[in-house]
């Protein structure tokens, strides 16, 4: 890349340094190359800073899942900067399209904050199948320890045959009991007596699983309402945290999916996985735009630490950083 567009790295920040952020810049390396590197070398190759360059930023923005809104917005920004004359070079069109990216994400990034008059604080995980709801009580399982909080985990997934093993392994491996029914018991029953369980034994934090559900199987959606008002008998305020687990490779879909699910439950908080497996994860952007609701934790592998809080400041600066 030449040289005017080498980025502010020049600024080497504690945060970039982290190991987290290493893991991030290389988990978002698909996304990177659909969208910062491919606006980088436009940018490069431009002849003028005109509408015409602004509208191939748009189409590149497009093509990375920011979907249509988000990116008229910032296309929007960008187009008046240019009438204002405030993009004199390739590099300042950069700094600007990153500051209203970091802008358009910085309402979702409400870290979970665990509130200890709530005790317990129930989470309860709900998304579409496969797109790692237990993997991410296993993580967060791990993450809520670490901060001191003692973790109960509830089998709530009584649909899938090896679902409550699976949660068990996770239990085992972090050394936290796991309450379950088995197989076919009911859903809701399960997160009543972990509810329960979790009292009797001074657990801070209940962890709840469900099995994976199309947004759009209306049945299936009633019972995560039935398990929200039972919760509520045992704690009004519970679930404390509903939150909805994306998978970041479907892209435009995830926006159905948190409608859908925030129309029935009323979401609050989102986590959004495998973002390392995909060139979609764009697709934030759109969320950002569309919801007002938290995006709590991104997940960027498989391993228990590829789990973190969203951060938006940390998302941009991994998207268009650049290796030496
Ligand atoms: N690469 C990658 N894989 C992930 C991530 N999060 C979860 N997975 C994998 O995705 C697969 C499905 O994860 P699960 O946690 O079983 O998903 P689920 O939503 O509980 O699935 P159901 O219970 O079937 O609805 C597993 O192989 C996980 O290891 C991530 O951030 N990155
Ligand atoms: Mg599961």
């Amino acid at each position: 890349m030449l040289k005017f567009l080498k980025r502010r790295q020049d600024s080497e920040t504690a945060e970039t340094t982290t190991p987290w952020f290493k893991r991030l810049t290389q988990g978002l390396g698909r996304t990177r190359h659909q969208l910062s590197e491919a606006i980088s070398r436009t940018l490069l190759g431009a002849k003028a800073i005109d509408e015409s360059l602004l509208e191939t930023i748009e189409t590149q923005l497009l093509q990375a899942d920011v979907g249509i809104e988000a990116t008229e917005r910032i296309i929007a920004s960008l187009t008046d900067r240019l009438a204002r004359k405030t993009l004199s070079d390739p590099a300042a069109v950069e700094a600007a399209l990153q500051a209203d990216l970091h802008q358009l994400l910085m309402p979702c990034e409400k870290p979970l904050e665990i509130n200890p008059t709530s005790k317990p604080y129930v989470i309860l995980m709900v998304g579409v199948n496969g797109n790692g709801k237990t993997t991410t009580i296993g993580k967060l399982t791990k993450r809520l320890q670490a901060q001191g909080h003692r973790v109960l985990l509830a089998a709530g997934d009584t649909f899938r045959a090896a679902a409550v093993e699976q949660l068990t392994v996770w239990g085992e491996r972090n050394q936290v009991p796991v309450i379950a029914q088995g197989q076919g018991a009911d859903c809701a029953s399960v997160i009543y007596d972990a509810i329960q369980a979790a009292r009797a034994r001074d657990i801070d934090v209940v962890i709840a699983d469900t099995a994976g559900r199309l947004h759009t199987q209306t049945n299936l959606m009633e019972e995560l309402k039935k398990v929200k008002r039972v919760a509520a008998k045992l704690d009004e305020q519970a679930p404390h945290e509903i939150m909805l687990v994306l998978d970041a490779g479907t892209g435009q879909n995830a926006l159905q999916q948190v409608k859908q699910f925030n129309e029935a439950l009323g979401l609050t908080g989102l986590t959004v996985t495998k973002l390392d497996g995909t060139a979609k994860g764009g697709v934030l952007f759109a969320i950002a735009q569309h919801f007002q609701i938290p995006i709590r934790f991104i997940g960027v592998g498989e391993g228990i630490e590829d789990l973190q809080p969203f951060e938006a400041k940390a998302f941009v600066r991994a998207l268009f950083w650049e290796e030496h």
